[in-house]
């Protein structure tokens, strides 16, 4: 038994944060697939995991099955344990909270949903689609903007903040932009990646049921 089961899908940028987490910190876990595209996340059996029906849902086999669901929580959970991408003292707590919640609310869902609509819904060009492209667009120059000038999003090293808002922003191409247009994005992105452990969605998530 390994010490973390993953509910998760590779379409997925929020479970990719927790799936970056446990591969950063060298955790031990194991990805189970959810069938997200054919309900898989409204069964009886998932919602029993997560009343609120979203995908991922972190099980903590180390505290008695402890089960979590929300990223952030999961994020936030990890980075004690593994005293890794932590906040260390009260104004990183703040800085890695305020980043962490605008992400969940602008950044990862205005992309998230934007994204979903035009590669998986079929919705290009459609009122909706677009009024989330531009939504989206506000949320990446917001964080244009605040990364001009510094490497990481909440302290002076990578913390749990940057993996949030990593989620989505490794697939510009899946929702048209470019990150040539944003320069920042784009440095903070390359520097990611250089990360001890960094691997791509595609890496760490399943596409499919394991074997
Ligand atoms: N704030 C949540 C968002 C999770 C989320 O929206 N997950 C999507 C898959 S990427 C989902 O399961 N959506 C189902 C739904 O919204 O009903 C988190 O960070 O975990």
């Amino acid at each position: 038994m390994t010490d973390y089961t993953l509910h998760c899908f590779v379409e997925s940028g929020n479970a990719y944060k927790v799936a970056l987490m446990l591969q950063l910190a060298g955790a031990d876990w194991q990805p189970v697939w959810n069938d997200f595209f054919r309900g898989g996340s409204r069964t009886p059996e998932f919602l029993a995991l997560n009343e609120m029906g979203e995908v991922p849902v972190l099980v903590d086999h180390t505290q008695d099955d402890l089960t979590l669901s929300q990223s952030a929580l999961i994020l936030w959970h990890l980075a004690d344990r593994y005293d890794q991408f932590a906040a260390r003292n009260a104004n990183e707590h703040r800085e890695v909270l305020r980043w962490m919640f605008w992400d969940n609310h602008k950044l990862t869902s205005y992309i998230a949903t934007y994204r979903f609509l035009v590669r998986f819904a079929g919705k290009e060009g459609s009122p909706e689609a677009e009024f989330m492209k531009g939504r989206a667009i506000s949320a990446i120059k917001v964080f244009e903007r605040h990364l001009t000038g510094r490497d990481w999003v909440a302290a002076d090293r990578p913390t749990i903040a940057d993996i949030s808002c990593a989620g989505y922003l490794f697939w510009p191409d899946h929702y048209g932009m470019d990150w040539k247009d944003f320069p920042a994005i784009a440095a903070w992105t390359e520097r990611l990646k250089t990360l001890k452990n960094w691997a791509a969605p595609e890496a760490i998530l399943p596409s499919g049921p394991q074997g």
